[in-house]
């Protein structure tokens, strides 16, 4: 049931980019993508051999150099991968040069001179997705093996990209829209009571197929975590150090750490990856109370993150009493994943423990940001609470949903696939059934990209580097 992609005419033209990073490195790649590919080639390169570009075998390499713009006399390995082998599956060109960005610009001009014009981000994957040699959340798998950042990221790409979410998905859209050719073969000839099948194995496969469905939906926790990174906010009233922890874990002068109360305004974010988790650290402003119209801004961003994190690092100074400040944040981490540390170790301790079991905290952590002493430990319990709360723990063995994008499409199709069966309860007519089986198959083609706007499209291309 494939749709053919309709934007045929925007696929006539021919793409060109720089596939490598900017900056200086051993190698440059360019990229041409399209129709024109070879000819252009043709235009701006000639192999030392003396072989003609049109006589260049596919997939093979040839060396020669640009004899065209201000790159001209450049050494380059340039290779023709006909349509369909390639990554695009439409005539593609890849050129090997030196990694200098002035050069690899010159040769680029060369090509949009030669009649090419500048690929825009994602829109080679984008045109292997509309020439269907991929799906759309194989396509998307692309862009987060690229910005992976821990193994457990990467394969769960790697798998996306292998295909195990589209098969997923299309084992259940295969299901119902079997269930569904049959209702409406009942609806049409509905004289003829064409009882193929009973109303308790409608009831039984749907039910099956929306089960599918919340089993990988329940993933998402999970994969957004490993995607995006467990999310852990330090906060604590003013000047306790929670900037230099911050600090402490990064390794580097990342927050501005001063004696002043009230410095930190902004929340600083950065990651770091202990044990192969990602952990996104966020530094807020300290809780208090404050008239100060930047630092109140400050404070509110500070709920925010409060709210979204999944583990708190609550810090404490404890070369000084407890302060009504201190007393204040308690009461409002209860019921949360916290981790209570007691900073400024080197200075004599001034806290008791039966003052923080007071304000309900059975541990603590001395640290000392300073001169780092219990790095180690808070790094351990740090993975030890995420893996205490469900965002942890090793992969699931079946497929592992990342995005939110397909998050939504599965609510959607789950929803549908409810109202169907409350229908099919209460013995509605097929009539009634069917439209919600519709409907659910529509919002699993939306993951696969079946039936996709241009502008929903853009967005996710958007996401990607140029070149690729
Ligand atoms: N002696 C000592 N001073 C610290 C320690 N951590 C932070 N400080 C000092 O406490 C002050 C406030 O630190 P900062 O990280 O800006 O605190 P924040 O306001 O909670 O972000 C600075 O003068 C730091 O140098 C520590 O472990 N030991
Ligand atoms: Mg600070």
């Amino acid at each position: 049931m494939k749709k053919t992609p309709k934007a045929i005419t925007y696929l006539s033209d021919t793409i060109a980019a720089i596939a490598t990073p900017s900056g200086s490195g051993g190698l440059g790649v360019i990229r041409i993508s399209g129709p024109e590919a070879p000819k252009i080639l043709a235009q701006i390169f000639e192999t030392t051999d003396r072989i003609s570009v049109a006589n260049m075998a596919t997939h093979k390499l040839y060396y020669g150099k640009i004899n065209k713009g201000a790159a001209a006399g450049e050494a380059v390995l340039a290779v023709i991968m006909r349509a369909p082998h390639s990554y695009t599956r439409e005539e593609t060109v890849e050129l090997y040069g030196h990694g200098g960005s002035l050069i690899l610009k010159s040769i680029l001009g060369a090509i949009t001179a030669a009649g090419s014009r500048l690929a825009e981000p994602g829109e080679f994957t984008k045109r292997a997705f509309l020439n269907g040699r991929i799906d759309l959340s194989q396509a998307e798998a692309v862009a987060d093996i690229i910005s992976a950042k821990t193994e457990a990221a990467l394969k769960i790409g790697l798998e996306q990209l292998e295909g195990k979410l589209s098969n997923k998905i299309k084992e259940v859209k295969g299901d119902l829209t079997e269930i569904l050719a049959q209702m409406e073969a009942n609806i049409d000839y509905a004289e003829e009571k064409l009882e193929t099948m009973t109303r308790n194995e409608v009831v039984t496969r749907i039910k099956n197929n929306k089960a599918e469905l919340e089993k990988l939906i329940e993933t998402y926790d999970k994969g957004k975590i490993i995607k995006e990174g467990i999310r852990v906010a330090i906060i604590g009233k003013p000047n306790v150090g929670k900037s230099s922890l911050l600090n402490c874990l990064l390794r580097e002068e990342k927050a501005i750490v001063t004696e002043l109360p009230g410095t930190t305004r902004d929340i600083v974010e950065d990651v770091i990856s202990i044990k192969g988790h990602l952990i996104r650290l966020m530094d807020t402003a300290g809780l208090r109370s404050s008239n100060n119209k930047i630092e109140k801004i400050g404070q509110e961003r500070t709920k925010r993150a409060i709210e979204k994190a999944d583990i708190l690092l609550w810090v404490v100074d404890g070369n000084r009493p407890l302060s009504k400040e201190d007393k204040a944040i308690g009461p409002k981490l209860i019921g949360k994943n916290y981790i209570a540390i007691l900073n400024k170790r080197d200075l004599p301790a001034v806290i008791k423990g039966p003052e923080l079991k007071a304000l309900g905290v059975d541990k603590a952590i001395g640290f000392s940001a300073l001169k780092g002493t219990g790095l180690g430990a808070l790094e351990q319990a740090i993975i030890k609470q995420a893996l205490k709360s469900r965002v942890g723990g090793g992969l699931p063995e079946n497929s592992i949903i990342t995005s939110q994008r397909h998050f939504l499409a599965l609510k959607q199709a789950i929803k549908r696939l409810a109202e169907a069966l409350i229908d099919a309860g209460r013995d509605a007519g097929e009539e009634f059934i069917a439209p919600n089986l519709r409907a659910s198959i529509e919002n699993l083609g939306e993951i696969t990209g079946e039936r996709i706007g241009e502008d929903v499209l853009n967005i996710i291309f958007s996401r990607f580097c140029i070149g690729k």
